[in-house]
């Protein structure tokens, strides 16, 4: 059911084609969403109301669940865990931890100093995805940064479930993270929430998490219709797998299906060095497949996959560099052979003992990263995405006759005089 290429007989346009993904040419998403955030600009808390009540299915008595509520919820936690997620906090802290570092200053001439310090973007908004599976480890992902940033307001929301409630996991997230409040807020409409602000929920000025094809649009839409900014145009979450004949078949299938288990619209993508290693890989992904609980969702998935054969590791690479994945799994035992040549990708799995899962989860690195190709352009979520870095300078004296003259002339070649003159009255103030 895979469909199966081999990369020697592809033309520039068909690789063009098959690693294009996640377009909305129709934008009907579009039209929807649009709606939606007029309607929370104009109706605040009510629109969000009523948005419960038509796609959460849920009558809300209030919007957001405070500290006592969260703790409440958390009790149903087993000891185990409990343990397993704050596992995941301390290494996840551990590893962005060393992210907030502060930079040298640089004398640029005698007398001339610049440097670079970190402030906090003050109000951050956390979106929790709910939907198929709620991630109690993406608010992990997002929160940890958010609080070594030194963020002042944290804003998170979360669809509710049926009960009206945030699940048991995401809660006790809440409380390691020491949240005040969760609004009980999804899709499109929290987007608007919190780049417009509502009768209770703050507006934010840079808002985060990942979401469904609405929520994605939403963010989209937001961040050049207002002053928010977005962590990026995070879409269906994806993977590629490099594989030579090192790599475990089972191993490759289980990787596979790790990613094209999150949604229908998931891709996952093996590029291998023989035609032997996609048929040992494909029969196994079907063996696992159709003993997976969410095997519906992960045929879809595998449906919208493929696999690529390639001549060696290096031809393998450059269809990686092109596809651009969000997820990397070098699955070779040769991995140190061709990390050098990456050029494009989120994140990256190296040799057969490192599953993905690991990154999505626990072993430190941010699972926030970037999809449909912006790992070109794009690097995933870390504390860098919670900071401005503001520069700074310093003449002194010397300084100024060091750099003045120079100042003055660029002033003078673009013709703007009061430029110039910003320069002159220091070097030799005027007199009356
Ligand atoms: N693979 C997803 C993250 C995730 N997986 C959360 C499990 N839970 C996007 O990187
Ligand atoms: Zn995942």
């Amino acid at each position: 059911m895979v469909k199966v290429y081999n990369y020697a007989d592809l033309s520039a346009e068909e690789i063009k084609s098959l690693v294009q993904r996640n377009v909305d040419p129709a934008n009907e998403i579009r039209t929807v969403v649009e709606t939606i955030i007029g309607n929370v600009q104009q109706h605040g808390d009510r629109a969000l109301l009523e948005y419960a009540h038509q796609f959460d299915k849920v009558v809300l008595d209030k919007l957001y669940l405070d500290k006592a509520e969260l703790a409440e919820i958390a009790t149903a936690l087993l000891p185990e865990q409990k343990a397993a997620l704050e596992v995941a906090y301390q290494n996840i802290y551990k590893f962005h931890q060393t992210q907030l570092k502060a930079e040298d200053k640089v004398e640029t001439m005698p007398g001339v100093t610049c440097w670079r310090e970190l402030r906090p973007i003050e109000k951050v908004g956390l979106y929790i995805p709910g939907g198929t599976a709620v991630l109690p480890s993406t608010f992990l992902m997002l929160g940890i940064p958010a609080r070594i940033a030194g963020c002042h307001e944290l804003v998170v929301c979360s669809p509710p479930g049926k009960n009206g409630k945030v699940n048991a996991f995401i809660a006790y997230v809440a409380q390691l993270l020491n949240i005040d409040r969760i609004y009980l807020a999804g899709g499109a409409q929290a987007i608007a929430a919190m780049a417009y602000g509502t009768e209770s929920i703050t507006k934010v000025d840079k808002i985060f998490g990942p979401g469904n094809q609405f929520v994605t649009k939403a963010k989209t839409i937001i961040q050049s219709t207002t002053v928010t900014a977005i962590d990026m145009p995070a879409g269906p979450s994806e993977v590629l797998v490099i594989a030579d004949g090192t790599a475990n078949p089972a191993y490759i299938a289980a990787d596979l299906l790790a990613q094209a288990e999150h949604g229908i619209d998931s891709q996952s993508i093996l590029v291998a060095t023989s035609a032997e290693i996609v048929d040992k890989a494909i029969s196994e992904l079907e063996r696992q497949l159709a003993i997976l609980p969410r095997a519906e969702i992960a045929k879809q998935a595998i449906a919208n996959s493929y696999a690529v054969i390639v001549n060696d590791l290096n031809d393998a690479m450059d269809f990686s560099n092109i596809y651009a994945p969000e997820h990397l799994i070098l699955a070779t035992d040769n991995w140190q052979q061709i990390t050098d040549s990456i050029i494009n990708a989120g994140s990256v799995f190296l040799g057969n003992q490192t599953p993905e899962s690991v990154g999505d989860y626990a072993s430190g690195t941010n699972h926030t990263l970037p999809t449909s190709s912006y790992a070109k352009a794009y690097s995933g979520v870390s504390v860098d995405s919670f900071v401005k870095k503001i520069t700074f300078q310093h003449l002194t004296p010397e300084g100024l006759q060091n750099i003045g003259p120079h100042v003055e002339i660029l002033a003078d070649l673009e013709g703007l005089h009061a430029h110039r003159n910003a320069v002159s009255v220091r070097m030799s103030p005027l007199t009356s």
